[in-house]
């Protein structure tokens, strides 16, 4: 079985944008791939983080995962926590020396969160770099994740590369991103020209996938959109407007045409409502399964699991990089 591997920050709760990107994807494919899916806890402190939360946050995430669907039963599916793991940081300093600084400056989301900011951590800077070990250390040949992400997971791939060639060998498997078709990039409600992001300042334009149903409500009918009153997905013309058929698309499984012609002739308040219902009816199911699953063993069964099976990987993997480079004694 080829092998696919993804995490999700536990830099806040999860959204409607990491479920569409993120673990969706993993739903899709658990059965047909060997599946990593792990919590970057590690990414998370490339800004500062109150550790209370940051404990809150991996437990929460790890709940979500499975409650919207991730079947832990598999045994092709293995959860388990970045910083659980030793190997992943230690790879990282090898990648790091193989990687240009402007290589890393130049990278979009790096630019994007460093803007008008002074003393951001030099993590934020080389953080792509440990997405890369935590990709290559387990041979992954692909990664889901959203549009924002690809840069990264092409960071990987020429990391891979370019160590295959220095060292002359298969190393390690050069790493592909996979992107949905339709929700790469779902935006911020109330900001269409951003991506939803889950550490957002103002969360009104954020779903959280624990939101309540007033709240959800509330958002989707303060979402932004244009004044023209045409139902069309034209995502340069109408940001705001696409985002919500892109959204009802994701949750229902059916395509943006078919969602365009059902609310033809209608308001803008007319697709707002029935977004809203649908988003409630869906996450409510989330939701619940969530409830169960926090109040049970499941989370820390898997996460033991997942630790043990990991780092016998990860060991070997890096051991061979380690004695490769020329660490230590022959
Ligand atoms: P942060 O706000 O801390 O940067 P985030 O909400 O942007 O977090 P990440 O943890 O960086 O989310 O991303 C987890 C996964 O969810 C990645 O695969 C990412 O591409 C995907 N993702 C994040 N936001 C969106 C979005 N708005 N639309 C689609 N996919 C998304
Ligand atoms: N950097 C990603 C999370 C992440 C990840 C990874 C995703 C860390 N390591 C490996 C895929 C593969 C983020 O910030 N969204």
């Amino acid at each position: 079985m080829d092998r696919l591997l993804t995490g999700l920050q536990p830099s806040g709760s999860l959204t409607i944008g990491n479920y569409s990107g993120g673990i969706r994807q993993v739903i899709d494919y658990q059965k047909t791939y060997e599946t990593f899916l792990f919590v970057p806890d590690m990414h998370a402190t490339t800004v500062p983080q109150d550790p209370e939360a940051l404990h809150k946050n991996i437990k929460n995430a790890v709940g979500l995962y499975i409650a919207c669907g991730v079947d832990v039963n598999l045994d092709n599916m293995h959860l388990y926590i970045q910083s659980e793991n030793l190997y992943h940081a230690n790879l990282s300093w090898i990648l790091e020396c193989m990687t240009p600084f402007g290589e890393l400056t130049r990278m979009h989301q790096f630019k994007e969160k460093s803007k008008n900011k002074e003393g951001f951590s030099s993590g934020l800077v080389t953080y792509p770099v440990l997405m890369a070990s935590d990709i290559l250390l387990y041979d992954a040949k692909y990664v889901p994740t959203g549009i924002d992400q690809k840069q990264h997971v092409e960071l990987a791939r020429n990391l891979a590369e370019r160590f295959n060639e220095r060292y002359k060998g298969d190393f390690f498997q050069i790493p592909e991103p996979v992107i949905p078709k339709i929700g790469a990039k779902i935006r911020d409600l109330k900001d269409p020209s951003k991506k939803m992001s889950k550490s957002a300042e103002n969360t009104k334009g954020t779903i959280f996938l624990l939101d309540c149903e007033k709240d959800i409500r509330k958002k989707i009918m303060g979402a932004t959109t244009d004044s023209d009153g045409i139902i069309k997905f034209d995502e340069e013309n109408k940001p705001g407007l696409s985002n919500l058929l892109t959204i009802y698309s994701v949750f229902s499984g059916m395509s943006v045409e078919e969602i365009v012609e059902k609310f033809q002739g209608g308001g803008y308040g007319d697709l707002k409502k029935a977004l809203a219902d649908l988003l409630c009816e869906k996450i409510a199911v989330i939701q619940d399964n969530y409830q169960k699953i926090m109040a049970s063993g499941v989370i820390d069964d898997a996460l033991d699991r997942g630790r043990e099976y990991t780092n016998a990987i990860a060991k070997e993997k890096y051991e061979l990089i380690r004695k490769t480079v020329g660490y230590g004694r022959i």
